[in-house]
C-alpha cells in the first residue's frame, strides 16, 4: 500500500474511515476549509490526486473542478449526493457500499414497523406518566396476517421481506420491474398501498422519486394504513402524510429520512402518530465499518490495478 497517494476528503462522514484514511493516504480535508482556500487546494492538487471520498448522500460540487479526478468513493448506498450525470460526462468513476447494510436497514426498518403496530413510543410513555393505574394502554395491531407492501424491493427492501415472513406478513411491491420472487407485484404504488396494511418505502433518492408517495397513495392506504419510510425523504410529499397523520385519514407512520436533512418539518413534531429517528438506518457499529472497509477497498483496488468492487452503473 502506498501512503503516497494523494485523496480528498469531500466531507465529514465515519470517524473510524477517516483515521484509516488518514493513515494510509495523503489525505486533504476538503470540509475543514472555507471556500477560496477550497479553490487553492484543488488547484494545487490538480494532475497528482485521481480520487476523492464523500459521504453518499451529499458530496461538494466543488470538486468536479478537479481534471485529474478519476474516482470518487462513496460512502453509502444511495448516491443521491454525487452528480451522476457530470461524473459520466467528465469520465469520473463513483463507488458505493451497497450489500453490507442491507441488515442493518432491514432491522431498523422493522423496529419501526413494530413500534408503530404496537405504539411503543407512546406505551413507554404512558407507563413512565403513571397512567396505566388510571386504566389499561388501547390495543394494538397484529402483524400475524397482514400485508406489508415494499416500494423498493432490491437489495435493502429483500431483506425486509426476509424478516418480515416469520411474523407470518404477506409481501406485496412495487418496483418499475417485477422480480422473480414469490411476493405480489403491484403495477402502481397505488395498488401496493390498496392492499397494504404497512407500506414501506426503499426507493432511492433523485428526481425520478420525487413525492410517489403523494397524497393518492396514502389515501390508498386507508385510515388503518401504517407508513415506514427508510429510503430518502424526497419520496414522501410531506404536506400530504403530515395531512394524512393529522386527519387521521392513515394511522401512523414511522420515518427515519428527511428532505432536508438535519432539518426535520416542525408540524410532524406536533404529531403523536408519527415517530422521527435521525436517520440511523445504517447506524451500527458493524455496519459503519463494513461500509468503510468497502470504501477503502475500493479505493486500494483502484489505486493498485484499476478495478473497482463495487462500482455505481
Ligand atoms: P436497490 O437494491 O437498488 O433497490 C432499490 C429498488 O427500488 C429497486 O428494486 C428498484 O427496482 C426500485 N426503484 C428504483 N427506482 C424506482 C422508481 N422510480 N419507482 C419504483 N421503484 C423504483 O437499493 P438498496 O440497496 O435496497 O437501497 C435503497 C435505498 O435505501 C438507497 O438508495 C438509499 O436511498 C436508502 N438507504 C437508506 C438508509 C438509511 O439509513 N435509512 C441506508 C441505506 C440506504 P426497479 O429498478 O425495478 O424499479
Ligand atoms: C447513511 C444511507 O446514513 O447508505 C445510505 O444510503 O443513507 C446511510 O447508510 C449514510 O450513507 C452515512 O453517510
Amino acid at each position: 500500500m502506498s501512503t503516497q497517494d494523494h485523496i480528498i476528503i469531500v466531507n465529514q462522514f465515519h470517524p473510524e474511515t477517516l483515521e484509516r484514511l488518514d493513515s494510509n493516504y495523503q489525505t486533504h480535508h476538503l470540509w475543514k476549509l472555507r471556500h477560496p482556500e477550497k479553490n487553492q487546494l484543488l488547484e494545487s492538487l490538480e494532475g497528482h490526486c485521481r480520487v476523492a471520498a464523500t459521504a453518499s448522500w451529499m458530496c461538494d460540487p466543488i470538486i468536479y473542478r478537479l481534471r485529474s479526478l478519476e474516482l470518487i468513493a462513496a460512502f453509502g448506498v444511495g448516491v443521491d449526493g454525487v452528480d451522476l450525470e457530470t461524473t459520466q460526462n467528465l469520465n469520473i468513476r463513483v463507488t458505493n457500499t451497497p450489500g453490507v447494510l442491507d441488515d442493518g436497514v432491514a432491522d431498523l426498518a422493522m423496529a419501526l414497523i413494530l413500534a408503530t403496530m404496537r405504539n411503543i413510543v407512546a406505551a413507554n410513555k404512558f407507563s413512565r406518566d403513571g397512567q396505566w393505574s388510571e386504566g389499561p394502554f388501547p390495543f394494538g395491531t397484529s402483524m400475524a396476517g397482514k400485508t406489508l407492501g415494499i416500494a423498493g424491493l432490491g437489495r435493502i427492501g429483500s431483506a425486509i421481506a426476509l424478516r418480515a415472513e416469520p411474523f407470518k406478513m404477506s409481501i406485496a411491491y412495487h418496483n418499475r420491474q417485477p422480480r422473480r420472487l414469490p411476493y405480489t407485484f403491484c403495477e402502481s404504488l397505488e395498488d401496493l398501498a390498496r392492499i397494504s396494511d404497512v407500506l414501506v418505502c426503499v426507493l432511492p433518492g433523485g428526481d425520478e422519486t420525487d413525492n410517489l408517495i403523494n397524497a393518492s397513495v396514502l389515501k390508498e392506504l386507508g385510515p388503518s394504513g401504517i407508513l415506514v419510510n427508510v429510503g430518502r425523504g424526497n419520496s414522501i410529499d410531506d404536506d400530504a402524510l403530515i395531512d394524512s397523520l393529522r386527519s387521521g385519514s392513515i394511522k401512523a407512520a414511522g420515518l427515519d429520512v428527511y428532505k432536508n436533512e438535519p432539518q426535520i418539518p416542525d408540524a410532524y413534531k406536533t404529531l403523536d402518530n408519527v415517530i422521527l429517528l435521525p436517520h440511523i438506518g445504517s447506524a451500527t457499529e458493524e455496519t459503519r465499518r463494513a461500509m468503510g472497509h468497502l470504501v477503502l477497498d475500493n479505493i486500494e483496488a483502484f489505486l493498485q490495478s484499476g478495478t473497482l468492487i463495487s462500482e455505481v452503473k
